[in-house]
């Protein structure tokens, strides 16, 4: 296997796209593509502040990486749900998050859900039972609404986070067999800014896991390589092995799967989200302000008010 470019050792080989690359044109083709789709779906310029949301995982700490290197305007946002039962998770997705931000003089924020709030994600989930076995629920909510208050109060110009395109074939899939209208309507990799909520943008979606692993690998990057705990068996994790089962026969598969859905979005299937974007501007949270579905206080304050 030898480079496109420089006919030299490949270190990997993209079946899909059928090159390979050295490691020096490797990395320059992750900036490339990264900055090629941020200019296709007009994400972001290098004059707005930009929020990453950042796990201590591979995608995210990658992601920070390569917009760096690019010249964005970047800062870091790093939850930490407390999820430390079973291994130091979080703690160690945290160190990982401050080593990478220090070692670059990048800004990193922290916020630590239990001294802020009183209780880790999973105590809140075994409180309100809602989570069933696993705080997945709660924890979604718990980081979409902090995302978006952190860029909303920063003052920042849009959240970016680092969901690839396994993460979104996935998502994808899951929502496709149980004919999800509603997120059908509002997967594309750009949500502009509506009354309440930040603009939020997933540059790193047309890239393989295994090209993001490679390219932090690569780039010397320290990250936490095990799943959160409570990933393990889920439903997402499931789709990504009948996905990579077809990706294996038919190389190119997932990257078919996700463009043809955003060519039919761009068509305007699935208009759903629109009416519930007007919908929401209507009401707002009796305590916090942001926007909510729910009559009074939203989701989100019910869930920490009795913490
Ligand atoms: S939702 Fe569930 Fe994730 Fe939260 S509790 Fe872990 S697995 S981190 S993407
Ligand atoms: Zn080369
Ligand atoms: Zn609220």
């Amino acid at each position: 296997m030898k480079c496109k470019k420089c006919g030299q050792k490949a270190v990997i080989d993209l079946r899909q796209h059928n090159i390979a690359y050295c490691q020096e044109h490797y990395l320059e083709w992750v900036l490339n593509q990264t900055e090629r789709v941020i200019e296709k779906y007009d994400m972001f310029t290098k004059d707005e502040r930009l929020l990453v949301a950042v796990s201590g995982g591979k995608d995210s700490l990658a992601m920070w990486d390569v917009l760096w290197q690019l010249g964005y305007n970047v800062d870091g946002l790093y939850l930490d749900l407390g999820i430390n039962d079973q291994d130091p998770y979080s703690e160690n997705s945290r160190q990982f998050c401050q080593q990478f931000a220090a070692a670059r003089q990048l800004q990193l924020k922290i916020i630590d859900i239990r001294a802020k709030y009183g209780e880790t994600v999973p105590e809140m989930a075994s409180r309100t039972k809602r989570g069933h076995t696993k705080p997945c629920s709660q924890c979604g909510l718990v980081k979409r609404y902090l995302l978006n208050k952190e860029a909303l109060d920063g003052g920042y110009d849009a959240i970016l986070t680092a969901h690839n395109l396994d993460d979104e074939a996935a998502f994808l899939f899951a929502n496709v067999t149980h004919w999800s209208l509603d997120y059908l309507g509002r997967q594309y990799p750009l949500l502009p800014a509506t009354t309440g909520f930040a603009r939020k943008a997933k540059p790193f979606c047309r890239f393989y896991e295994r090209e993001t692993a490679t390219y932090a690998i690569l780039r010397g990057i320290q990250y936490v390589y095990t799943e959160c705990p409570y990933a393990v068996g889920s439903k997402q994790m499931r789709n990504k092995r009948y996905l990579n089962l077809m990706e294996d026969e038919q190389p190119g598969f997932k990257t078919q799967f996700y463009l043809g859905y955003l060519r039919a979005l761009k068509k305007g299937a699935f208009p759903h989200h629109q009416e519930k974007a007007e919908d929401l501007e209507l009401k707002r949270c009796t305590n916090c302000g942001q926007p909510t579905r729910s009559n009074g206080v939203c989701t989100f304050c019910r869930l920490v008010e009795d913490a």
